[in-house]
């Protein structure tokens, strides 16, 4: 069993809907179950023109499913949840993104990880503090903390809501 850390994020169609609805089906794929999700955080979009802002918050994964099996998969929640790839970095109603893999680097034309971002975004590195700890450490050995700490906050805004899995799923 590995223990994964995956980012989610949404500005369009509801982001609060969208983020739950991918932790049931996140939690509900074979091999895969969701340990700890973090509170979720409202933040300025980071991209181009006018965008709504994010809701983004990380979860803990326990998975059976090799990195890229994961990243299919979660390809595909994206793209039930309606996810249009038009622009980089443009708005959209769901990312999943693989931050972390055990100790793994996967360097493949698909999949980096670490995730190349983590590190500079406040939206990914407090809510993967709030469910894991400072001396969590990436596979250069750089750990959590120090890259918090050179993380300003900012206008980071933890919200009340949130994103047990299969709430509101009707189960
Ligand atoms: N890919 C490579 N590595 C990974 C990984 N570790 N996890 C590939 C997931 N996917 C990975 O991603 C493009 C390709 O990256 C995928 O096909 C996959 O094979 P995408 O989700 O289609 O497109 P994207 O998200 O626009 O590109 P990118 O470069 O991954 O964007 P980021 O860095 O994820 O940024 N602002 C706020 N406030 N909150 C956000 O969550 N997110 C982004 C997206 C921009 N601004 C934001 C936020
Ligand atoms: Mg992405």
């Amino acid at each position: 069993m590995s223990c994964a850390f995956i980012a989610i994020g949404s500005n369009l169609r509801e982001p609060l809907k969208q983020l739950q609805q991918a932790v049931t089906a996140i939690n509900r794929l074979p091999g895969c179950d969701v340990v700890k999700t973090s509170s979720t955080y409202l933040s300025a979009a980071v991209g181009p023109g006018q965008q709504p802002d994010y809701l983004n918050a990380v979860l803990q994964l326990e998975t059976q499913r090799a990195p890229l099996e994961l990243l299919n998969a979660l390809q595909l929640i994206e793209n039930h949840q309606g996810r249009e790839r038009k622009l980089r970095w443009g708005a959209r109603t769901l990312d999943l993104d693989i931050l972390l893999y055990d100790q793994q680097r996967v360097d493949h034309a698909r999949l980096s990880i670490p995730h190349p971002r983590m590190t500079q975004r406040n939206f990914v590195l407090y809510p993967l503090l709030e469910i894991s700890h400072s001396n969590l450490m990436l596979p250069d050995g750089t750990e959590l903390g120090t890259l918090v700490a050179a993380c300003p906050r900012g206008e980071l805004r933890r919200t009340e809501f949130s994103l047990c899995p299969d709430q509101d799923a009707g189960t």
